[in-house]
Order: structure tokens, then sequence, then C-alpha cells
């Protein structure tokens, strides 16, 4: 395992081969409030991983994943200058979201505001006991500005995130996993844990399978459902054709592969 880090975002490396980057908000003091220092660390960490990584988790460090956008930096902020703080957050989440390999938010603690933005980036979200979700921009008289209305509606519909932002509903890690903020629960473990047992997992895939999963599924998504067809079509023929895919059909058939099993 080999460590860099800046100010206050840390990555580490995991597995025999640095496969998995486990990249850590590190300001637990302001409970890894986002800094626009902290989103471009974020934005260039995700922008220049290394080229051993083929999964990423992110955490945070201290009881809280995050507490959403540093709102001391707020007070100063005219109108034009809000449009391209939004756009920064944009472009730093798209780095998460449409990068090079899937990312694993392990959460635990607040998972508030622009912190649940941050997860909803992520490809999968792993909460554990502790782990609370809200979005009080609505109590705060602000509103989401780094990707939120685009992506949580996604996870969890447009009614839902609504009602969060208009009464700060808080929703618990039970809850959340139930409506779909969080894809896994690890009652009485520490979401960390599970979120390296999956991107370790992830790793082991074949990268084409995880960079259709990542740029054309949700894309295919948002088509019209003949284009979407069409979309499928081309990119799992692109898919089929990789050596690596081909190895892995011929193992299977060979009976070297794993086969399916209930858990
Ligand atoms: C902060 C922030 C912050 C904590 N910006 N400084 N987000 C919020 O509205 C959530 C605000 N935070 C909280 O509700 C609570 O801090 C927590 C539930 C997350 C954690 O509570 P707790 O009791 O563990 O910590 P604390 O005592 O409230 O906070 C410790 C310190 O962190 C304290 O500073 P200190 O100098 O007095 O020690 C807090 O002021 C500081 N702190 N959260 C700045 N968010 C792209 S748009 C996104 C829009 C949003 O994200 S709006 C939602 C913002």
């Amino acid at each position: 395992m080999s460590t860099t880090s800046s100010a206050d975002l840390s990555l580490r490396l995991h597995g025999e081969h640095s496969e998995v980057a486990v990249i850590t908000l590190q300001r637990a003091k302001k409970r890894n409030a986002l800094s626009d220092g902290l989103i471009l660390a974020i934005r260039d960490t995700f922008q220049n991983l290394p080229a051993s990584v083929r999964a990423a988790v992110i955490d945070g460090e201290g009881e809280h994943f995050c507490a959403g956008l540093d709102l001391s930096e707020l007070q100063e902020r005219d109108a034009s200058e809000g449009i391209f703080h939004s756009r920064m957050w944009h472009q730093a989440l798209d780095c998460v979201e449409k990068g090079r390999v899937p990312v694993i938010a392990a959460l635990h603690g607040a998972v508030v505001g622009g912190g649940l933005e941050l997860a909803s980036a992520c490809h999968i979200r792993v909460a554990d006991d502790s782990t609370f979700f809200a979005l009080p921009e609505g109590t705060r008289g602000i509103f989401v500005g780094g990707g939120g209305s685009v992506r949580i509606p996604k996870l969890i519909g447009a009614a839902r995130m609504t009602d969060m932002m208009l009464t700060g509903r808080v929703y618990n890690a039970a809850d959340g996993e139930r409506i779909g903020l969080a894809q896994y629960l690890v009652p009485g473990g520490t979401a960390l844990d599970k979120a390296l047992e999956l991107a370790t997992r992830i790793a082991t895939n074949a990268p084409m399978t995880n960079y259709a999963l990542m740029h054309a599924l949700p894309r295919i998504a948002e088509q019209p459902g003949d284009h979407g067809f069409f979309t499928e079509a081309l990119i799992s023929s692109i898919a089929q054709a990789a050596p690596e895919a081909k190895a892995r059909v011929r193992a299977f058939l060979e009976g070297k592969a794993a086969k399916v099993k209930k858990d």
C-alpha cells in the first residue's frame, strides 16, 4: 500500500497490484465540509489516478462522511461568482462519475447537502448504521449546486428530493437504503470494509465492461428506447470483441471459471 496526500485529501493504493485507490476527505475538524480547495483536490485526484487503479473508494475521516458545502466560503459570493462556483462543482463531480474507474462511496455519519451530491456522483453507495442523509439547503435558504438536482432524483425520485428539501427531512441509514440513497447497508460493520471488498471485486472485471457500465448505461437510460437499443448493440459488440472477454468466456466453457452461486 502506498500513500500520497494533498492538504485535505489523501490517496492510498490497495491490492497486490495497487488496483484499488482509497481517497479520503481529511477535514474532520470541519466535518469534511467541501471548501473550494477540497473540491479542486477531488477533481485533480480523479483526473490523475495512477494507471494501476481499476476501482476507487471515497470515504471521510472522523465521525462524518461529509457536511456538504463549506458554508464559511458562501458568505461573500455574488450571483455570477455563484454560477462559476456551481459549475466548478459540476466539473469536479463529473470527474468522479464519468472518470476512468467505478467509484464506491463508503458512508458514515452525516451525508448531507453537497456531501450527498458527492455521494450521488459515485457508482455505488455503502452505508453503515451511523449514516444519515439530508439536504439542509432548503433550511439554509439556498439550493443544491453540485449536480444534486440532476443526480439525486435519479436515485430516489423528484418527489422524495422535494420533500427532503422542503421539510428538512433526515433519512436514517435503513430508510436511506430502502429508498435508494445507498445500495448497501452494513449493520454492525464498517462501510469502508464493505466498500473495499466491493472495489477489489470490481477491479477484477474486464475494464471494458466497467467502462460500458459507467459511460454507456447512464446515457442509454436517457435515450429514447429505440436509440437505447442501438447504443446497447454497439457497446455490447465492442465489449464482447475484446480479447479479455473471449478469454473469460472460454474459461467458463472449459469449466475453469466460477459459476453464479446463491449468496
Ligand atoms: C462546517 C460545516 C459546513 C460543520 N460548513 N463549517 N451543510 C449543512 O448545512 C450541514 C451543517 N453541519 C451540520 O449540520 C453539523 O455540523 C453536522 C451534523 C454535519 C455535524 O455535527 P457535529 O455536532 O458533529 O459538528 P459541529 O460542532 O456542528 O461542527 C464542527 C465544526 O465544523 C464547527 O466549526 P468550529 O470552528 O465551531 O469547530 C462547524 O461550524 C464546522 N462545520 N459543517 C462549514 N457545512 C454545491 S452546493 C451544496 C450546498 C450545501 O451543501 S448546503 C448544506 C451545508
